[in-house]
């Protein structure tokens, strides 16, 4: 998959995609992001990116014209690289839809995504009418930018790209992917200052294991998230 990013804070982003996961399925050749620093499309000596909102109001807006022509690029490029075009242009923004596990289900099949982190009081509205084909926010609390959760959604996808992850069968087993909460996990020693582990653990009987985790799993669920349950099978990839 190919993922390009366009923030005004390129080095905030780097370190978290360098490192564990994200470095691996970027090594691998599974996952290519590429960050795009906006200022290199700023306007004037200064490289002007924002501006004072039409109508008043605190905070700066991201003109459009750094944009336009940062996302014209991404898309030539993509286009002179691959032969394709995106197949989503994404806005991160605290007002677009909530991420969950089905929606980076979804995305994860796509091959080519454009991320748009925006900063100060947003983007100006004519680049969202003009290329954006989805708004997406990672819940209900406001960041100071679209830089944190544009890593959130990029890490919440390449993990489920097959061959991403060690164990093929991991990004199924995980909370939330079937719609319930993840079950107790232990591991060695047996016992650490009087503390112990579930016999069941440790018994070697396979299905009884199967059968506790199913039951923790749903004790969890209904006690912590009483408005995931039931689950709803259905909903999984949409
Ligand atoms: Cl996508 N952006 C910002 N600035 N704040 C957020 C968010 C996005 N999602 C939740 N809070």
């Amino acid at each position: 998959m190919r993922i390009d990013l366009i923030t005004v804070l390129p080095g905030l982003v780097r370190s978290p995609l360098d490192h564990s996961i994200l470095q691996r399925a970027q090594d691998k050749g599974l996952v290519d992001v590429r960050v795009h620093d906006l200022r290199d499309w700023g306007l004037g000596s200064y490289r002007q990116i924002d501006d004072l909102p039409y109508g008043g109001g605190g905070g700066m807006v991201l003109r459009p014209e750094p944009l336009f022509a940062c996302i014209e690029a991404c898309i030539e490029e993509l286009q002179n690289d691959l032969g394709e075009p995106y197949d989503e242009i994404i806005y991160l923004t605290p007002d677009g839809e909530t991420l969950n596990q089905p929606l980076a289900n979804r995305l994860s099949l796509h091959k080519n995504l454009l991320l748009i982190a925006g900063h100060y009081k947003g983007i100006d509205q004519r680049v969202r009418d003009t290329f954006v084909t989805r708004e997406v926010s990672i819940g209900d609390y406001v960041l100071s930018g679209g830089e944190l959760p544009a890593l959130v959604l990029i890490d919440a996808i390449a993990r489920l790209i097959p061959g991403v992850l060690g164990d093929a069968n991991s990004a199924l087993s995980d909370s939330f992917q079937d719609g319930l909460l993840d079950a107790p996990a232990y591991t060695r020693p047996p016992e650490f200052r009087g503390l112990g582990v579930p016999p069941v653990l440790t018994s070697g009987n396979h299905e009884a294991i199967l059968a506790w985790r199913e039951e923790q799993r749903l004790a969890k669920t209904q006690q912590r998230r009483p408005d995931l349950f039931p689950p709803e099978h259905e909903e999984s990839v949409e």
